[in-house]
């Protein structure tokens, strides 16, 4: 069983680190001090050199495989995963028979959807294939205890860099949680097999880094940079700016006609109740269009959809926590919660004991000023 748990033996990025003399200690290092100082002195492995190591990580990946197989890649659908499977379907062009990517989550969010349509990723529902017809499946971006669907799956390899919550039996498992994006990790594997990404591959790489890592606002390490860096010139930005704003429907245009004309403001905070919506979504991208407005501290959006009471909370999060404002308002009444820039809470209507009356945007109003000082 080869497991690449955390890193395995002095990976490129690390001795690119020992290179440039970046100390591991500010936290660009591949995996913690203790273990890398335990392995390290266990293999004796600093010698090797970068593209060694990726490399042999990258010979039992493909050890996996025979010619004869018809191989299944499992993804839990976000541009990461899609981005990660297109990166295997390359890794093992010509060293299988077949690939299937499936997929068991509907894939809702426009952005997504813009990817999958514009970049042609041939996608399977998981529930429409048969998983037994395949002679190997692999996990990527996700591990078998995130979806139940996913735990009747014996998979043979697994690559990800989601917290390890488990332990896999399966042939091949890499699996470093330090890293900001899967897709880093894949990106490895392809420039460790002297694969030069097409543009398309390059273009999901990409636009999965910048998404895992939310523009590198969020935890990555010194590999992700690279890599995002290595991807830069042969990904087309255009179409990753494509997928970036494609994030409205058409007909939900006149959602905003509701929101303009509802819109209430006092001491600095806009409120605004939009009655039924298809889908909560349109008061996120509401909530995030009214908080561009200069000199508003608070933005509270709300909406109906299937019997509940739908608010969207947003502020700047500066000495100000919006998570916290959602609890003190809703956490009795429903689910609420947050971050301190962007929170959500959904209620129940029975709930609010509304009885004959509808939910307007003064009530929202009053129930938030309640709890606001
Ligand atoms: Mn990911």
């Amino acid at each position: 069983m080869f497991s690449i748990i955390d890193g395995d033996g002095c990976s490129g990025i690390l001795k690119f680190c020992q290179k440039s003399k970046i100390k591991e200690d500010r936290g660009e290092c591949l995996m913690p001090q203790k273990q890398y100082m335990a392995r390290k002195k266990k293999e004796k492995c600093c010698h090797v050199t970068a593209s060694t190591s990726a490399k042999k990580r990258l010979e039992r990946f493909w050890s996996v495989f025979t010619k004869e197989d018809d191989v299944l890649i499992c993804i839990n659908a976000d541009p990461d995963a899609l981005a990660c499977a297109l990166a295997i379907k390359r890794l093992l062009r010509y060293r299988v028979k077949s690939m299937v990517i499936a997929h068991p989550n509907e894939i809702r969010r426009l952005n997504n959807v813009a990817m999958v349509e514009r970049l042609k990723i041939p996608l399977e529902r998981l529930g429409n294939v048969k998983v037994r017809n395949f002679a190997k499946k692999i996990l990527v971006d996700s591990q078998p205890t995130h979806l139940p669907v996913f735990e009747r799956i014996e998979f043979d390899a697994i690559i990800d860099h989601h917290p390890l919550t488990g332990k896999y039996e399966s042939t091949f498992v890499d699996i470093r949680p330090e890293y900001g994006a899967c897709s880093t990790m894949l990106g490895e594997y392809l420039r460790a097999g002297n694969m030069k990404p097409s543009a398309a591959l390059a273009t999901a790489l990409f636009y999965a880094i910048k998404v895992d890592t939310q523009d590198f606002s969020k935890h990555s390490v010194l590999a992700d940079g690279i890599c995002f860096r290595y991807l830069f010139n042969v990904a087309n930005r255009n179409l990753v700016k494509k997928f970036e704003l494609a994030d409205l429907r058409r007909s939900e245009l006149k959602y905003f006609n509701v929101a303009l004309s509802e819109l209430t403001y006092s001491k600095g905070r806009f409120y605004s109740h939009l009655g039924n919506v298809r889908s909560p979504d349109i008061l996120v991208n509401i909530a995030d269009f009214l908080n561009h407005v200069d000199k508003i501290d608070w933005v509270l959006v709300s909406g109906i959809h299937k019997g509940k009471l739908v608010v969207i909370f947003r502020c700047d999060g500066y000495r100000k926590s919006a998570g916290k404002l959602a609890a003190r308002i809703f956490s009795e009444l429903g689910s609420a919660g947050g971050h301190k820039e962007a929170a959500r809470a959904e209620v129940p209507l029975d709930n609010l004991s509304l009885g004959d009356k509808e939910f307007t945007t003064s009530a929202l109003k009053r129930m938030a000023t309640r709890h606001m000082k």
